[in-house]
């Protein structure tokens, strides 16, 4: 049962701030951190009732992931280390707004609606962020999890894919791999010294990679897991956190977002370079050439590298295994074409946030799914991992050759998230590999010239969308201005959609230039008002 006295109690401790409603929205909860101690100890209770329910052990990330240092957040990680389900979103964000005399009534009515059997255990992990503000965040999660007698483990500072990599090892019964931080670092390292065996050394023996960590917990991951890579690769990191803000000015966010390197970070022409976001589940790469321009490697590019390597070795094991990639609307057009026309694999769209890319990759044997902005990673389905790991023992030359490196790639993956640093391993790995630099890499198309805008109105939600958000459904009207508009553009495309993280619109435009992309994109914008 529940000790209503003690949650009422401990409730009190965590008092909801007069007038705030927050939402449950694309990421968990985001705001200032000053506003979120009542909904992190409301959700400590809720990750009890839905560890009761799914007896399952339950993971809570205090993160605001690319959001200013100010700024916090929590998520509720699922039992196969995805994003909680959307239910269980619903109860989040009641449990979130309930006034504090009503806390207890509205746990039961989750309790009831969702069938919990109050009476089984509970196990809940909590990772945290590099914040000022997450420690404590964090322990008011804690006293929520403890007041309805929950368990839990807290694994202290963690990048959001290592929490849910620990949520779904745990919850597999060790099968996925040790649910500690060194058999995180055990795992991928392995893999990626078997898959980088065979590539031919670079000139000075190794190779090295320079990485933005956004002044974030990237940093310290990434100097744990150095020594586990040994001669594999080299890093060299900046934004360490030991000086600059977080995100400030860095991230992989601002060099997306800006189109520009960060600051910090000392680049030479043709080094390849890439940035970590604030909680290091998105990673974009990007060099000067020798003319000294910037060129971004996005998510978009990252994806279609890494499906054109998975695509060959499918081939040369040849078991009809399907693969299919996906992306969201803010994808490059160029990108699209490149993998429907020249890579022939077929592509979908989804709606934006990566639990919607997550659940359609599933649908494909191997699945490749990533955001424009670096989020993403590659699903293997149970069948294909099987056939895989078959081949790996009984065929013979080649056909063994591919069926291990697939083998590798799969353990390589982060299986339950988007995750920066495996990513980036698997990224150097193919690059090693093939001998690509990272200006063949980039070569594999060019990108379409894009604009993205933010736009302010009163009430964002009377935008409404259909066709994966690529269609204005209302308001009335909004649809045909966008349609008359683009028509004047060659190559172009726009799109409008409310902002499932922030309190604006979102305009996307492309075009055959920059100049066209920009006034596109600004023609959109006036037509949202
Ligand atoms: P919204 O604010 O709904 O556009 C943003 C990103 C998403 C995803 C979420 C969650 C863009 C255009 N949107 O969503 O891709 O990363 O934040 O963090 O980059
Ligand atoms: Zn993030």
């Amino acid at each position: 049962g529940m000790d209503l006295e003690a949650i009422t109690k401990h409730s009190a401790l965590h008092a909801k701030p007069n007038g705030l409603i927050l939402q449950y929205g694309t990421a968990g909860f985001r705001t200032k951190a000053v506003h979120l101690d009542h909904v992190m100890f409301r959700m400590g209770l809720l990750a009890v009732l839905r560890s009761k329910q799914t007896q399952s052990t339950i993971g809570v990330m205090v993160t605001a992931s690319h959001n200013p240092e100010e700024d916090n957040g929590v998520k509720l990680v699922d039992p196969l280390g995805e994003m909680l389900a959307p239910s269980w979103e619903e109860h989040a964000t009641c449990l979130a707004n309930a006034e504090e005399q009503d806390v207890q009534s509205v746990l039961l009515d989750i309790s009831k609606k969702a069938a919990v059997d109050l009476q089984r255990d509970a196990y809940v992990v909590i990772g945290r962020d590099t914040r000022p503000s997450s420690e404590k965040l964090a322990h008011s999660v804690i006293d929520g999890i403890t007041v309805l007698g929950g368990q839990f483990h807290d694994y202290g500072l963690l990048t959001t894919p290592q929490l849910h990599y620990m949520v779904y090892c745990r919850n597999t019964s060790g099968q996925y791999g040790k649910a500690t931080i060194d058999g995180y670092y055990q795992k991928l390292s392995a893999a990626f010294a078997e898959l980088t065996k065979q590539a031919p050394r670079s000139g000075d023996g190794f190779r090295s990679l320079k990485v933005d960590c956004a002044n974030g917990i990237g940093a310290l991951k990434l100097g744990e897991m150095e020594r586990y890579l040994s001669q594999g690769l080299s890093l060299q990191l900046f934004n360490v956190g030991t000086e600059g803000r977080l995100n400030h000015l860095c991230g992989a966010d601002f060099v997306k977002s800006y189109q520009k390197p960060p600051q910090g970070m000392e680049m030479k022409s043709n080094e390849r370079c890439c940035s970590f976001d604030g909680d290091a589940d998105r990673i974009v790469y990007y060099y000067y050439d020798a003319d000294g321009h910037f060129h971004l490697i996005d998510g978009d590019k990252i994806a279609a590298l890494i499906s054109s390597f998975l695509k060959e070795l499918l081939l040369e094991i040849g078991e009809n295994l399907n693969i299919g990639v996906v992306q969201t609307a803010y994808a490059n057009g160029s990108s699209t074409r490149f993998l429907e026309e020249v890579m022939k694999v077929p592509v979908y769209c989804t709606k934006t946030g990566v639990k919607h890319l997550h659940h359609k990759a599933q649908e494909f044997d191997v699945g490749v799914y990533f955001e424009a902005n670096g989020h993403g990673t590659v699903l293997f389905s149970k069948a294909a991992e099987m056939k895989i790991k078959q081949l790996a023992k009984e065929s013979k030359d080649e056909k063994r050759k591919a069926a291990k490196m697939l083998e590798n790639i799969i353990d390589l993956f982060n299986q339950a998230a988007g995750d920066a640093i495996s990513d980036m391993l698997v990224i150097e790995a193919i690059l090693a590999l093939k001998g690509l630099t990272v200006q063949q890499w980039d070569a594999l198309y060019t990108d379409l010239p894009n604009r993205q805008l933010k736009v302010k109105v009163a009430d964002r939600q009377v935008i409404s969308t259909t066709d994966a958000e690529r269609q204005a459904v209302t308001p009335p009207g909004l649809q045909e201005a966008i349609n008359n508009l683009v028509k004047k553009y060659k190559l172009s495309r726009a799109f409008v959609r409310p902002s499932g993280t922030e309190d604006i619109v979102r305009v996307y435009a492309e075009a055959d230039s920059q100049e066209s992309a920009d006034s596109l994109a600004h023609e959109v914008s006036l037509a949202v008002f």
